[in-house]
């Protein structure tokens, strides 16, 4: 069989990265720019899921695209400078898409971040690789790092661990560890009390990993730049012994600082599995004592306890540097990386003015809140249409009776027949085979001062003649005299004769449950002069609405009276009949759709032709 690399990655190193794993491939990407690489590291993507296309990443302040294939053949023979891939896909699909890559020879090393893919397919993986001189990493295991040249994935953490760590150039020591999170404590300990890590690798939690402690002390024996190596063992499995073997055998010479972790499993009267698959000793040969034990006696340089790590590794370093075996070289600064907004934000690094502000709703936690409230509260207070209403228009719980108020407004007004500007504009739309919103906006378009939309002026003028003190004759004579009509007057077929019975309906009920209606009474004295007059000047289901729902702003006690008056000032209350009217439209637009009704064309008979006289020169 072919034999496996002892380089796994250098600085010009292209991978392919399976899995839309964006954040993985931007942490590489960050990683690699701030190495100095003159290219980043992912070349493509392949994610079978979704076609082919290319998804934006940060290339330093730059902006770039990166590939994003479905196929992975078609990945590999697009980028045949690829020789890694790193294989984020669940531990279901992650032996397929293993296997698939094993049948491309350009790939000699293959990452698998998946726990839990059953231990005989890993074997089976294991035995391919052989087979084919690939190198696997994993499968339980975040990956690895070389400094300066190639991360895998998730491998080192976020940017400032990597800056703190050093890990953008490569140092002297080469360490292997079984647990991922591990290798982010060396990585730190070995840049504290040495010129730096020159490559770690976390061989994963696994009975079965891919590639061993071993394999990896050997490759690290094999590259002059590592001058000294660390192995972070644990208990349970015998893979330390090979590297006790190893350094027997004379086959390694470079210095290691060895500590295996879980020797507190003694202290246990029975067996106990650490988190890792592979972490639990099955015989006494196993455990981590006994492996510290044999690592010592073979001539690997062991602290008295984890905590004195470090202290080891540096005692070892300092001795290469003293016999000049290790020449520290000069640092130099790393460029710049531009830290993620959210990031930054999340640290308290910067603060940026919001580019909208809203305070009705918030969608973002774990429960929709209406004005603060969760909306499991609403049903559960069973707060009802003119509930919800208070809440996202005037951010407050209303009374009941204003509540009740609110949901008999929407009913009056939910629709008044085909034949009402609106409800014929929508009938009309629907019929040129419109959709539903279109239609609905053209009958909502035709709302204002004559059709609906009088409610908000008939509140501002009655309750300005109210304020400053007219009396009702003296505000009619005032609006006749200024040629204005009275918003909230007048009707083209309700009348005295034919009253309008929704304003009774909400006429009654603000007189019976509204704490006071001042203003009420003063448009039904207004109402009395106008009818006297003309009998259909009656005061419309649009003046009600106006006149009464400022007696409830003012009166109900949830409103100063500055915020009763801005609601008005703002158009709140024409909003009141758009919604209501929403429900009719609607209506009216099935209504047609349901009778299958043709393109209206109104006839010529109807429409009076008054076209200016045909004039000759
Ligand atoms: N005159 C509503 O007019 C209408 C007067 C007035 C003083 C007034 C008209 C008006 C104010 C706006 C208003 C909401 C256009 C109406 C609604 C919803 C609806 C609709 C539905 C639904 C009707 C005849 C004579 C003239 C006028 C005088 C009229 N209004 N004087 N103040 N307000 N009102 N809109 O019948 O001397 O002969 O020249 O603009 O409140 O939209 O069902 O249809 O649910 O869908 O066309 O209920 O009143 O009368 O304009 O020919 O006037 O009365 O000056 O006097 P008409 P006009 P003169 S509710």
């Amino acid at each position: 069989p072919p034999g496996k690399l002892t380089t796994l990655f250098g600085n010009q190193t292209k991978s392919i990265v399976w899995g839309m794993q964006t954040r993985a491939v931007q942490g590489m990407l960050d990683f690699d720019y701030v190495c100095s690489r003159k290219e980043h590291s992912v070349a493509a993507i392949v994610y079978p899921f979704t076609g082919d296309h290319k998804q934006k990443f940060y290339w330093g302040h730059k902006e770039i695209l990166i590939p994003v294939y479905k196929n992975m053949a078609e990945a590999m023979r697009r980028h045949s400078e690829v020789d890694v891939l790193i294989n984020f896909a669940s531990l279901r699909s992650a032996y397929d898409s293993t296997v698939e890559t094993m049948s491309f020879p350009q790939i000699h090393t293959i990452a698998i971040i998946a726990e839990g893919i059953p231990e005989a397919l890993t074997r089976r993986l294991i035995k391919m690789a052989d087979a084919k001189g690939v190198t696997v990493i994993g499968p339980a295991t975040v990956g690895g790092i070389k400094p300066g040249c190639f991360k895998i994935g998730n491998t080192g953490g976020m940017l400032d661990n990597i800056l703190a760590s050093k890990l953008y150039r490569p140092g002297s020591v080469a360490y292997v560890s079984r647990s991922g999170g591990m290798s982010n404590e060396l990585n730190n300990i070995v840049s504290r009390t040495t010129d730096g890590v020159y490559e770690g690798v976390a061989i994963g939690g696994d009975r079965y990993p891919g590639s061993t402690f071993l394999d990896h002390v050997l490759r690290y024996q094999d590259t002059p730049e590592v001058k000294m190596m660390v192995v972070l063992g644990e208990v349970g499995g015998m893979e330390e012994y090979k590297i006790c073997h190893a350094i027997k055998e004379g086959r390694v010479t470079k210095p290691i600082v060895a500590w295996c972790i879980g020797t507190c499993a003694t202290m246990f009267s029975s067996e106990v599995q650490f988190g890792h698959a592979g972490a639990c000793a099955n015989q006494d040969s196993e455990t981590a004592v006994a492996k510290n034990k044999a690592l010592a006696e073979a001539g690997a340089f062991l602290p008295r306890n984890f905590d004195e790590l470090g202290e080891k590794i540096g005692a070892v370093y300092n001795d290469l540097v003293s016999q000049g075996v290790i020449v520290p070289v000069p640092e130099v600064p790393p460029p710049t990386v531009p830290m993620d907004f959210s990031w930054a934000r999340e640290l308290g690094l910067i603060r940026k003015p919001a580019s909208f502000m809203t305070s009705i709703s918030d969608e973002r936690g774990p429960e929709l809140l209406y004005a603060g409230m969760a909306i499991t509260e609403v049903f559960k207070e069973d707060m009802g249409l003119g509930g919800v209403l208070g809440l996202l228009w005037f951010q407050r719980r209303l009374p009941k009776y204003a509540s009740k108020f609110i949901e008999m407004c929407l009913m009056v007004t939910a629709d008044h027949g085909p034949a009402v500007s609106g409800a014929h504009n929508t009938i009309v739309c629907a019929r040129a085979g419109k959709d539903l919103v279109s239609s609905l906006t053209s009958g909502l378009l035709t709302i204002g001062d004559r059709f609906g939309g009088a409610l908000d002026a008939a509140a501002k003028q009655f309750s300005h003649a109210f304020d400053s003190g007219l009396i009702p004759m003296e505000f009619v004579n005032k609006m006749k005299k200024e040629g204005q009509l009275i918003m909230g007057i007048g009707h083209r077929v309700k009348s005295i004769n034919n009253p309008d019975t929704r304003v009774q309906i909400l006429k009654e009920f603000a007189q019976q449950h509204f704490p006071a209606t001042p203003l009420l009474d003063y448009a039904l004295q207004v109402e009395k002069i106008t009818t006297s007059k003309k009998p259909n000047l009656i005061l419309n289901v649009d003046g009600l609405i106006g006149v009464v729902f400022v007696d409830l702003l003012r009166n109900c006690d949830s409103f100063t009276r500055e915020e009763a008056d801005e609601y008005v000032e703002i158009g709140a209350l024409n909003g009141i009949f758009v919604l209501g009217r929403s429900m009719g439209f609607i209506g009216h637009f099935l209504d047609q759709k349901r009778m299958k009704q043709g393109l209206y064309r109104h006839p010529w008979d109807d429409i009076s032709y008054v076209l200016p006289e045909h004039m000759t020169m």
